[in-house]
């Protein structure tokens, strides 16, 4: 039985502005060893109109109310009622400003679920977004409520030296008994979820900058002790985005200060505060003996996202959290842009495509779909999601597909302009590019409201005495998406005619959907015809991957081949080559194929090898083309009656295929392009790194030698190459004593670094074998595993169940109990983190028969737990459903 009634269902069509107006918050908190109290100063004042018997209503979560005052008198208990979850003012002015002084108590060591104040290795921090600020005092807790802030902080002196808020630093000072203060006054308005403070005993770098305006800028970054030369990168990352802000989207920084805090227990990547952002210290703290070159990247894309949110986000906000994708959609949107200008943009382009499919689409197909924009929910911690991140910069990416660069900065800055200090919704960004450029943009709004991932089919033909090349192009939405589609989308779709010379040949056509390189589908159905080619050319569809659909293109494989080889656009050179492998694997990964078999023809296979070894392509493109769709791929790919060990015995047969074929080059790459010792993060060294690993991966595949990956190991300069040779060990001798000798040195090496640490615990939760079971269960009981960091419990629990599928879908359901029941725990802890790991049940439905029966029971187990969060229940309900 599945329980409804835990829980409101929050619904867009209701919303309604907030019946008070807040002009100012004024907050005192005062921080001691084992308690906090919070003094909050709002000054209110009822919105014209709203009558006088309406009470003010403020949102509190697991609060006690210690003091309450209107304008100064305290009130009496009969005009207002407080509990845990709210404080209701009856006698509020029916007009006029007036002060409602609220005074809480709180114990943020107690606090696990890290919203609102808690402690991490003894940091005082606060994280807020989207309802943490309720669990700090009671407020009008909305996005649509903006006021400016004034926050006094008071500690002790020798716990907590650094004392931060958002906005800039305006007094400091000695308070008797060791105790100190500072205030911190943001005079921008924001809502509440943007509020921040860290007090603690910290260290940082800082560094001034100066805008284009000439405003001087103060950076900090703040780290746990003893860590500050490891915040070089993120500093460094931090000023290269506040350069391409002002260049590309023409925005300056706004304070005197902009402080960045590290922290070791997070519930996410980071935060954006208002001057103040918040790190998970995964985001910031790294050298190359700590970090991978991914983990560089990383720190580089989140450091870039969170300074963008200053503007897409802070300076403009949301209205409600339905629009929640009008700040995360346009930020992931913008930090891949900068990521494109820093790195190589095609490579960039081809690792968010392949996260987009390797968590959007399952997410999309599956029974927690959304639309972009939703339209209800019942816990927002959960629509955090790739489908409004990842598949809202897509639909961002389409606006500015449709409209040309040009066009879609002058929509930004209408944007920025119109906007500027509000709280917006989708309709009001859609609109600024409609008035800046004249483009309607109804139809494309679609894409807001509708769930499911489009089927774009496209079919051509080509008649050689006319010299014409007819293109049909229709849309289609899978059978099992949320029926709210009323229309067709507008798709937008980046094309190419390549002829043999591997030249894009003009598309000259009387067709009112083409617009330059790009065919506006509007219709269920178009047909476009070019003419005065010449001879046939090759028709490169969706490059850029200009519209997130599922792709079923009706061509030859000579000519998928073809483009593969000479696409003049190398992001579909790689996509086309990617399509093919995915469909092998695919193919072989239907039951009833041999699992074992080598599962490519002959040309793929000499596709993939030309591509690793074109030496007029970067190495990091080489390094995709070599990098095989993940086992989820493939099972989302199969779509039914999925059966995880058959298609990780077809992906392993694959990587030896490719091995044994590619033998002589995979040698050539791993000796040429081994590193010399000297390091640099930068993306082309970066990208020969990933080169030389992907070589090694296949040798070791291929040969079942483990030598050149114990050399590497043991030689190694970086993590980047120690950490992919000790991956090939554990992966492929997971029992051999040199391969358990290099995991002990490994933890000896890094066992005081909680990074690395998780990189331990992960690795080996990936390990398919048949101890893999036991072996998590094990390290679940180390003594350095705790349930109360969230990194921690990512890289094991996590990992396991989103990394593992041989083991986590083990076919006597072992796997999937074990996960349910540290879920459990979790849970009550830390609620986010149990619901987000829950999210790996998903695809349960499309596994084989018996497998499903044991994930359902599971799922059904959990639900009828007593005591499940609600964040945990709407997600095992909902993928019940
Ligand atoms: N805005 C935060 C995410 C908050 C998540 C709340 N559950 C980080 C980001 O997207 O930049
Ligand atoms: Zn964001």
């Amino acid at each position: 039985m599945l329980r409804t009634d835990d829980g409101q269902t929050i619904k867009l069509a209701d919303y309604r502005p907030s019946d008070f107006l807040l002009h100012a918050v004024d907050m005192t908190i005062r921080l001691f060893e084992g308690r906090a109290e919070i003094e909050t100063h709002l000054a209110l004042e009822r919105r014209p109109g709203v009558a006088a018997s309406v009470p003010l209503e403020l949102d509190g979560d697991e609060l006690s109310l210690a003091g309450l005052t209107l304008d100064g008198a305290p009130l009496d208990s009969s005009t207002y009622k407080a509990s845990p979850d709210g404080l209701t003012v009856f006698s509020a002015p029916a007009s006029g400003r007036f002060t409602l002084t609220v005074a809480t108590r709180l114990v943020p060591e107690e606090n696990s679920k890290l919203m609102g104040l808690f402690r991490s290795n003894g940091i005082w921090c606060t994280q807020c977004e989207a309802e943490g600020f309720r669990r700090i005092t009671y407020f009008l807790d909305r996005p649509d409520v903006l006021a400016p802030y004034r926050v006094r902080v008071e500690a002790d002196k020798a716990a907590a030296p650094v004392l931060l808020s958002n906005g800039n630093p305006v007094e400091s000072g000695d308070l008797p008994g060791g105790r100190h203060f500072a205030v911190w006054d943001d005079p921008f308005n924001k809502p509440s979820y943007l509020f921040a403070m860290v007090a603690g005993d910290l260290d940082a770098v800082h560094e001034q900058f100066t805008t284009a305006s000439g405003r001087a800028v103060t950076l900090g970054v703040y780290t746990e002790k003893g860590r500050s030369a490891q915040a070089a990168y993120a500093m460094d990352a931090l000023k290269r985005s506040m350069v391409w802000d002002e260049r590309r989207f023409g925005r300056e920084y706004d304070l005197d200060v902009f402080n960045v805090v590290a922290i070791a227990d997070f519930n996410m990547g980071a935060m954006e505060n208002k001057g103040l952002n918040v790190f998970n210290h995964k985001y910031v703290l790294l050298d190359e003996n700590i970090a991978t070159d991914s983990d560089y990247a990383g720190v580089e894309t989140v450091i870039a996202h969170e300074y963008f949110h200053n503007w897409t986000g802070n300076r403009i906000t949301c209205r409600d959290w339905f629009q929640l994708c009008l700040k995360e959609g346009l930020t992931v949107y913008r930090d891949q842009e900068f990521s494109a200008d820093e790195r190589e943009a095609t490579v960039q382009r081809i690792g968010s495509v392949r996260r987009l499919k390797a968590h959007q689409f399952p997410e999309d197909q599956g029974p927690l779909q959304h639309p972009v924009r939703p339209g209800e929910y019942r816990e927002i911690n959960n629509f955090y999601t790739a489908t409004v991140y990842d598949k809202g910069a897509e639909l961002v990416r389409m606006v500015a597909t449709i409209l040309g660069r040009d066009g879609f900065r002058k929509g930004m800055d209408l944007y920025f302009d119109r906007h500027d200090g509000m709280a917006a919704t989708i309709e009001e960004f859609l609109a600024c590019f409609t008035d800046a450029t004249g483009t309607d943009l109804t139809q494309f709004a679609l894409w807001y409201a509708q769930a499911g991932t489009p089927t774009l089919s496209v079919s051509q033909s080509y008649d050689p005495e006319a010299d014409r090349l007819s293109v049909t192009l229709k849309q289609a939405l899978e059978p099992g998406a949320a029926a709210t589609q009323t229309a067709p989308m507008h798709i937008p779709v980046r094309f190419g005619l390549v002829g043999s010379n591997g030249q894009d040949k003009e598309a000259v056509t009387t067709s009112e959907a083409v617009v330059g390189d790009v065919i506006h589908l509007r219709e269920p159905e178009t047909t476009v015809v070019f003419e005065k080619l010449g001879d046939r050319p090759y028709l490169s569809a969706l490059r850029d991957f200009s519209a997130p659909v599922t792709l079923k293109h009706e061509q030859s494989e000579a000519d998928r081949l073809a483009l593969a080889r000479l696409d003049p656009n190398l992001f579909n050179r790689w996509r086309i080559l990617n399509d093919l492998v995915a469909e092998a694997l695919t193919t072989a990964s239907r039951s009833g194929a041999d699992a074992t078999a080598s599962p490519f023809a002959s040309e793929i296979v000499e596709a993939i090898l030309a591509s690793a070894s074109d030496q007029s392509l970067e190495p990091a493109f080489r390094a995709q083309a070599l990098a095989l769709p993940g086992e989820t791929d493939v099972a989302r790919l199969v779509g039914e009656n999925v059966d995880p060990d058959h298609i990780h015995a077809v992906v392993e047969a694959a990587r030896r295929q490719i091995g044994e074929s590619g033998a002589r080059l995979f040698q050539e790459l791993h000796a040429e392009l081994a590193s010399d010792g000297a390091f640099s993060p930068d993306a082309a060294s970066a990208g020969q790194r990933a080169l030389a690993n992907s070589a090694l991966a296949y040798l070791v595949a291929a040969t079942g030698d483990p030598a050149p990956a114990t050399r590497q190991f043991s030689e190694a300069r970086n993590m980047t190459d120690r950490l992919s040779a000790l991956s090939l060990l554990l992966h492929h001798f997971p029992n051999s004593p040199d391969t358990i000798a290099a995991l002990a040195e490994f933890y000896e090496r890094h066992e005081a670094d909680e990074l690395v640490l998780d990189k331990w615990f992960a690795l080996q939760a990936t390990i398919p074998d048949a101890s893999a079971l036991e072996r998590v269960e094990t390290l679940a009981a180390h003594p350095k595993f705790t349930l109360r960091n969230p990194n921690r419990v990512r890289a094991l629990i996590g990992t396991f169940a989103a990394a593992n599928q041989v083991a986590f879908h083990r076919a006597d359901g072992a796997g999937y109990r074990w996960v349910a029941d540290r879920l459990a725990e979790i849970d009550r802890i830390n609620p986010q983190i149990s619901a987000r790991i829950a999210t790996t049940f998903r695809a349960w439905r499309s596994l084989e028969p018996v497998r499903r029966d044991y994930a359902r029971k599971v799922l059904r187990q959990l639900v009828d737990l007593e005591h499940l969060s609600k964040d945990l229940r709407d997600i095992v309900e909902r993928s019940l459903r």
